[in-house]
C-alpha cells in the first residue's frame, strides 16, 4: 500500500532514522500534522508564541539566526517547551555549501544547531557532499535531514530535472535524508517512503508582497499528498489570537489527512 493511503503511525517502520520515527509516532499520538514556522525576532515573542501554540503542533520550525537577542538560555527554554508540549524542532537552516563547510556550520559557531534541532534542511545544489558532511555530525545523534526539492516562492528554480535530482540524492542517503520540502508528494512507490513538508500554506491570503505563494491545507494534504503543513504568518500575523489560529490550522490539516485516508 502506498504511503499516501497509510496512517502516519503505520509508516514508522519504513524509517531507520530516529528523528523520522519519532516524528511519525508523535503525529499519530498528538493528531496534528501542523508545523509552526516561528519567524519572530525577539526571544520574548518566540517563547511566548511557542508556549501558546505548542499543544497544537508536531514540529516547531525555527530560523535561529533572526533572533536579535539569541542566547543559550533561549535554547534551554526551547528544549523545556519541547518536552512540555511534545513537539520536535526543525531548524530551517537551508544549508547550501560544500560538505566540509556545512559540517562546521551545523555543529559549531554560536548556534550549534546539531545539538538541539531534531531536523534540519539543505539545498541539493552543491551535490552529494552536502549530505555527507551534515551526516557526519548529525546521524550518530539521531538527527534527520530534509532536501529542498521544490520551493513555494514565485519563480523558484527548483523544478523539473532539479527536483528529480533531489529525489535521487535522497535515495542515496536514506539513513539520514528523511524527506523533502516540496509542495506535493514526490514519490508514490509502495516500497519507499519520504516525509514531505509543505510551506506556503495559508487560509486567508494567497500571497505576500515578496514572492511567497499560499495554498490551503486541504489542497496541500488532500489534493497534493503532502504530509505536514508549515504555517507561519497565518498563525501569528497582526491581530491574530495565536492559539485560536493554530487550532484552526491543526483542524484543517488533520481533516484533510482523514479525508485522504478514506478516499
Ligand atoms: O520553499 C519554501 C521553503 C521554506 S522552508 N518556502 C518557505 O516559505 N519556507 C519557509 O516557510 C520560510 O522560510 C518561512 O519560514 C516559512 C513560511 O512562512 P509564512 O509566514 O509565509 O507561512
Amino acid at each position: 500500500m502506498s504511503s499516501i493511503s497509510k496512517k502516519y503511525g503505520e509508516r514508522v517502520e519504513n524509517f531507520s532514522n530516529k528523528a523520522a520515527r519519532e516524528l511519525l509516532s508523535l503525529i499519530e499520538r498528538k493528531k496534528t500534522n501542523l508545523s509552526l514556522a516561528l519567524d519572530v525576532t525577539t526571544k520574548r515573542e518566540f517563547l511566548e508564541i511557542a508556549d501558546k501554540v505548542g499543544p497544537y503542533i508536531c514540529l516547531l520550525k525555527t530560523h535561529i539566526d533572526i533572533l536579535v537577542d539569541f542566547d543559550q538560555d533561549l535554547i534551554d527554554q526551547l528544549k523545556e517547551l519541547r518536552a512540555k508540549h511534545d513537539f520536535l524542532i526543525f531548524e530551517d537552516r537551508k544549508f547550501a555549501d560544500i560538505g566540509n563547510t556545512v559540517k562546521y556550520q551545523y555543529s559549531k559557531g554560536i548556534y550549534k544547531i546539531v545539538e538541539w534541532a531534531d531536523i534540519t534542511n539543505a539545498h541539493p545544489l552543491p551535490g552529494d557532499g552536502i549530505v555527507s558532511g551534515l551526516k557526519e555530525v548529525g546521524l550518530s545523534l539521531g538527527r534527520g535531514l530534509l532536501l529542498l526539492a521544490e520551493m513555494s516562492s514565485k519563480g523558484s528554480l527548483a523544478t523539473g530535472a532539479y527536483t528529480e535530482a533531489a529525489i535521487e540524492m535522497a535515495r542515496r542517503h536514506k539513513d539520514f535524508v528523511i524527506g523533502f520540502i516540496a509542495g506535493r508528494k514526490l514519490i508514490c512507490n509502495d516500497d519507499e517512503d519520504f516525509i514531505v513538508m509543505s510551506p506556503g500554506v495559508g487560509l486567508d491570503a494567497s500571497k505576500d508582497g515578496l514572492g511567497q505563494q499560499y495554498k490551503t491545507p486541504r489542497s496541500v494534504i488532500f489534493e497534493n499528498g503532502s504530509d505536514i503543513i508549515i504555517v507561519g504568518r497565518g498563525i501569528y500575523g497582526k491581530d491574530k489570537d495565536v492559539a485560536t489560529e493554530a487550532q484552526r490550522y491543526r483542524d484543517a490539516g488533520w481533516n484533510a489527512y482523514l479525508e485522504r485516508l478514506t478516499n
